[in-house]
């Protein structure tokens, strides 16, 4: 945990409790704060209470006497609307805080020479590979690396701060929402394209958010910007004022004069003016696919920027195990492979699985995002059939009609069973089925986490069902 002092003998309010919420209120706890954390849900609370936490409704607490409010990332800040406690605060001038700035200024805080390196990644797709990637590539290369964030660990949970540290954050739009003076010594900036809009009242409300990476950085920092979309590219061709911090351009479409690129897996470094191969991402077999290798671009330029050298990265990009929930090989039976992809929760996502694999048995649904299954189409002759579960089912059904076969199963275990069978019984010699829903999960499941570990859970019950009777024959 890292202890959070600035609020000692305070009194600061916490709302929701969460991995965050729970996570920054023990730290300010820890650093002499008075905490009052308070959730909306009770099994939170009562999570939170015991864990030690000074739960207390702040909806009845005097606000005169708070002197921040520490918001959860997934409450909402400004859009759709301010939730009712955040304009409360705004009416008592209590300042709204995320966990990301209550860190970035306890690392502020210190004497120059005592601060760790923050290396921060955002973008819509492949953040969480990325982070995880650059994690093991420095922890490879025997560096004190911590990983967390957006990934799955509250940045307050993370080991105290010491010098020789390097912090890999993986950053959402809505913490960045909520941060001001993090100062990232390497910032990846992946892509960009809509998601969460919602949130942040438009796409141009969106890029903003994620810009927010590149607040604070100075020269003699780095800028890890991806090219291969629109808005991607105006960021990294708008950073090149005097005073900015260095861009490295990366791409996975484009050979590039300068920067990083990963073209058919080809990785180049050209950062010195020359180009150097410095592998075939082939050899990686957790990061297949033109997303993956951006990914590994990205994961690149930032380590190389850290002082490793090419060969060690590398070394390590092939050994990297990859993430769970993410293009995950979970099972194979008689011959069909079972693949979680359950993190693709928007049809980005899931494109870019459905582009790895020349044909699936697709499992898609759940709740849909607004433009649907729409934007696949293009890969839709990639789908031997498509298995519908959740409250998109009929929207997708007539989005595939005349276009992919598909059948409505309601249930992920019914479509894992209907998927399995067929791709058994089809004359293909490598079947897939393919769990990538291009949807949120919070129909079925409580998260895509929770979605995911069904589909392992159903993968391994097919394979126990099927055992016994190999045995028999
Ligand atoms: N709550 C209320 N009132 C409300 C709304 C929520 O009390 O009106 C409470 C809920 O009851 C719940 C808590 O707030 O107990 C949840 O807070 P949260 O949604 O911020 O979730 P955390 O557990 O704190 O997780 C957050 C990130 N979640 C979101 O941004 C939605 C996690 O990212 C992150 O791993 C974690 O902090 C640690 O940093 C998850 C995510 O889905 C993986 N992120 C989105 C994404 O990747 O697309 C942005």
């Amino acid at each position: 945990m890292i202890p959070i002092t600035e609020y000692a003998g305070r009194d600061v309010a916490v709302y929701g409790l969460g991995r965050t919420g729970l996570s920054a209120a023990k730290a300010l706890a820890a650093g002499g704060a008075r905490v009052h954390a308070w959730d909306d849900g009770e099994t939170a609370r009562l999570k939170a209470e015991a864990e030690g936490v000074n739960v207390s409704d702040i909806n009845k607490r005097d606000w005169q006497k708070f002197a921040a409010l520490v918001l959860s990332p997934g409450i909402p800040y400004r859009f759709p609307q301010p939730h009712r406690l955040v304009r409360m605060a705004e009416m008592m001038n209590v300042p709204v805080v995320g966990d990301m700035e209550l860190f970035a200024r306890a690392v502020q805080a210190l004497p120059a020479k005592g601060r760790p390196k923050i290396v921060g990644i955002t973008g819509t797709n492949g953040k969480s590979t990325t982070t995880a990637l650059i994690g093991h590539i420095l922890k490879e290369a025997g560096r004190d690396v911590r990983v967390g964030g957006n990934i799955g660990k509250g940045v307050l949970d993370m080991a105290p701060l010491n010098a020789n540290a390097i912090y890999v954050l993986e950053l959402s739009s809505y913490q960045l929402d909520l941060v001001e003076s993090l100062r990232c010594d390497v910032a990846v900036f992946l892509n960009i394209s809509p998601d969460h809009l919602d949130r942040h009242g438009g796409m141009e409300g969106y890029v903003e958010a994620k810009k927010r990476i590149f607040a604070n950085q100075r020269i003699r920092d780095v800028a890890v910007v991806g090219i291969d979309d629109p808005h991607s590219q105006a960021i990294a061709m708008g950073r090149q004022r005097p005073g900015d911090a260095r861009v490295v351009q990366i791409s996975s479409e484009f050979g590039l004069a300068r920067g990083v690129s990963a073209v058919d897996g080809h990785l180049y470094d050209s950062t010195g003016g020359q180009a150097i191969r410095v592998g075939n991402l082939a050899e990686a077999p957790a990061l297949p696919g033109r997303h993956n290798y951006q990914n590994a671009a990205a994961a690149y330029a930032t380590c190389s920027a850290l002082g490793v050298a090419p060969g060690r990265i590398m070394a390590a990009i092939r050994t990297f195990p990859g993430l769970a929930h993410r293009m995950e090989l979970v099972g194979e039976i008689d011959g069909v492979r079972f693949i979680n992809d359950s993190k693709a929760t928007n049809a980005q996502a899931a494109e870019q699985a459905l582009k790895t694999y020349p044909k699936v048995h697709w499992i898609a649904g759940g709740v849909p995002k607004a433009e649907g299954i729409a934007p696949l189409e293009p890969w839709f002759d990639r789908i031997e059939q498509a298995y519908l579960i959740g409250e998109s089912e009929a929207d997708f059904a007539k989005t595939l009609k005349g276009k992919a076969k598909a059948v409505s199963c309601g249930t992920l275990e019914a479509a894992t069973q209907a998927a399995f069978d067929a791709a058994k019984a089809s004359s293909d010699a490598n079947p897939i089925v393919l769990l990538s829903p291009a949807c949120a999960s919070f129909d079925q499941f409580k998260d895509f986490e929770a979605r995911g570990d069904a589909f392992r859970e159903i993968v391994q019950r097919l394979a126990a069902s099927v055992e016994p009777q190999k045995e028999a024959v």
